[in-house]
């Protein structure tokens, strides 16, 4: 088995549907068919079980081995979001231990769906924490389109209060268009704005709920492109500023020094061909960080808790496994 580009391809034996599906969940989610953290994790988590499922053959060296590169594809996918390696690694948890292809299609299969059910759960709990923060008459923003952030808003509204919800564009990919496409269907209140409209709209905003795609041991914040700017205003607006992310978006790795890479795209997603000089460069980031001193609350599945208390929640959800390995 060998990994080209990102295509799993089998250089031992006849292709058989498992490369398919990952190959497959892995372009998806890399052009952005399957996007946001939460459903990134879902459909790796999904896909190693489907994989698991399908797996033809009963060598367990060969599985191993076939299993490891599938799990490289999925997470070589789109490098910011912690939630994908957290979901798959939590499918993959235990499965050295089994003896058999049977046993450990078996473990996989499990884990992949009580993770799927676990991170359904969590945003729904988030929901109903989150929207105890929106009193009637309120304004609310958001930002991009996160299922958080918007589950949230949505069980406000379906509780019966009042309120608007100022959207933010969220260039380059728009995510701002399925947000507010989102909320009008629910029948919210809802308003679209550009990106550099925040700070004009900040003073008249109540509340400001944003997703995550990472969050790190000292509570900083990875999220979409810019949402450390609406950080920025809301504190200087006095605007309370809530993160909505279920605790697999917390990062182990940094706890032990490790950076978040901030992914950066196609700069087609930017300008069309030809609209620009050649000689421009083009910087694409499309996630930054907003540091814990901007953030009054992150809104998890474990209560809502100030940024500084992700490192103790990690320690505890981690337990043995937070003793530091090279
Ligand atoms: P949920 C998204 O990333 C956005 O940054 C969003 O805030 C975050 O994931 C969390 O989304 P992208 O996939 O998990 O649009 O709350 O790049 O749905």
């Amino acid at each position: 088995m060998e990994i080209t580009g990102n295509l799993l391809i089998s250089v031992k034996r006849d292709a058989v549907p498992v490369q398919d599906i990952i190959a497959e969940t892995s372009e998806r989610i890399r052009d952005m068919t399957i996007r946001g953290a939460g459903r990134i994790a879902r459909a790796g988590a999904d896909a190693i079980g489907r994989f698991a499922e399908t797996y033809q053959g009963n060598d367990m060296e060969v599985f191993r081995e076939d299993l490891r590169a599938a799990t490289r594809t999925i997470l070589d996918s789109r490098p910011t979001a912690v939630s994908l390696w957290n979901g798959v690694h939590s499918t993959i948890m235990g499965v050295d231990d089994a003896a058999s292809v049977d046993q450990a299609r078996e473990i996989l299969m499990r884990n992949a769906r009580a993770f799927c059910e676990r991170s359904e759960k969590a945003v729904e709990t988030i929901a109903r924490i989150g929207a105890k923060r929106i009193r009637d008459g309120d304004s609310v923003m958001t930002h991009c389109n996160s299922s958080a952030a918007l589950g949230v808003i949505k069980e406000a509204h379906r509780q019966g209060k009042e309120f608007r919800v100022f959207a933010t564009e969220s260039r380059p990919w728009r995510q701002g268009i399925l947000t507010v496409t989102e909320l009008a269907e629910a029948g919210v209140d809802v308003t679209l704005i550009i990106d550099s409209a925040v700070r004009y709209v900040m003073n008249d905003i109540d509340e400001v709920f944003v997703g995550a795609d990472t969050i790190t041991s000292h509570g900083a914040v990875i999220n979409k492109i810019g949402t450390s700017q609406l950080a920025l205003a809301a504190h200087e607006a006095r605007t309370n500023f809530f993160v909505c992310g279920e605790t697999y978006k917390f990062s182990p790795m940094t706890m032990f020094g490790d950076m978040v890479e901030i992914e950066e795209r196609e700069t087609s997603e930017v300008v069309r061909p030809g609209e620009i000089p050649e000689s421009v460069k083009i910087f694409n980031p499309v996630f930054d960080s907003t540091p814990a001193q901007y953030i009054d609350a992150i809104i998890t599945e474990v209560g809502m808790v100030p940024p500084t208390a992700v490192y103790s929640i990690m320690v505890r959800q981690l337990g043995d496994a937070v003793f530091y390995k090279e």
